[in-house]
């Protein structure tokens, strides 16, 4: 990593208010970074092509509104054989001077991708199982217009931890609930994860503590938001438009996972 990130520096020097965005630009499936320099006179881009990985396998989904814009603000899911749930959003602006491309981008290394359900930002949804032939393209979703159209097919594969529900769409089984037997008698506290679930040992915390998730320890409680914990702000309000330093530890990201 060490010797990536020189190479990174060495190729960005010390540029000052250069902003980023990771974009396939060449059309191969593999997702390239752009970064844009020269906040007082014109510098040239610096464009970093990925070569590598040419047997993984990807997925590209671009929802589009009922005019057929790019759908800003919806959620594209994918399910997989192997690797579970991988969950995309469209987003509307990335932060200060730069943009995400409008695609929801999955790379699937050795994986394969077997359902994708698109969420709008008014509630409308689709679902449609997927094959082999449909791994490495660009598949476009249109905006299902007629309420009623059928939107999913009763061969929809969620992959384990999940099941189709009765409008089609893939949710999390609660194998608390379910088997409440699940957990071994030295780890019977059960807690259900989006995919799958948790065991841990019994053990009483304080107010505002909780237990650790081996139940071993009591830890101070934190705000979880949507599933995921909180964290701190960053330069230019979060997405790939970064500062120089997060520049590089981007590209150096994006060059160590090429040599993987
Ligand atoms: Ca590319
Ligand atoms: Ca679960």
């Amino acid at each position: 990593m060490r010797q990536v990130q020189d190479r990174a520096h060495h190729l960005e020097g010390d540029s000052l208010e250069c902003r980023a965005v990771v974009t396939d630009f060449d059309g191969d499936g593999r997702l390239d970074l752009i970064v844009s320099h020269g906040e007082s006179a014109a510098q040239p881009l610096s464009v970093y092509r990925v070569i590598q990985g040419s047997s993984n396998r990807w997925l590209r989904v671009i929802p589009r509104t009922r005019f057929g814009a790019f759908a800003r603000g919806a959620k594209v899911v994918v399910y997989t054989k192997r690797s579970g749930p991988h969950t995309r959003i469209i987003d509307g602006g990335s932060g200060y001077l730069c943009e995400m491309e409008p695609v929801a981008h999955f790379g699937l290394g050795k994986d394969l991708a077997t359902s994708v359900e698109v969420f709008w930002p008014d509630g409308r949804s689709m679902a449609k199982p997927l094959d082999r032939s449909d791994m490495n393209t660009v598949l476009e979703v249109l905006y299902p217009k007629d309420q009623h159209e059928p939107t999913t097919a009763p061969e929809m594969e969620c992959g384990h931890g999940f099941a189709v529900n009765e409008h089609g769409r893939c949710t999390d089984e609660d194998e608390c609930f379910q088997f409440p037997s699940v957990c071994p008698p030295e780890r019977p506290v059960c807690t259900n994860t989006y995919g799958s679930f948790k065991c841990r040992a019994n053990k009483r915390c304080n107010h505002g503590y909780e237990p650790n998730d081996e139940g071993t320890a009591c830890v101070a409680q934190v705000a979880y938001f949507g599933g995921g914990q909180s964290s701190g702000g960053g330069d230019g309000g979060g997405g790939v438009c970064v500062g120089v330093e997060r520049i590089l530890l981007l590209l150096s990201l994006l060059l160590s996972s090429q040599m993987t």
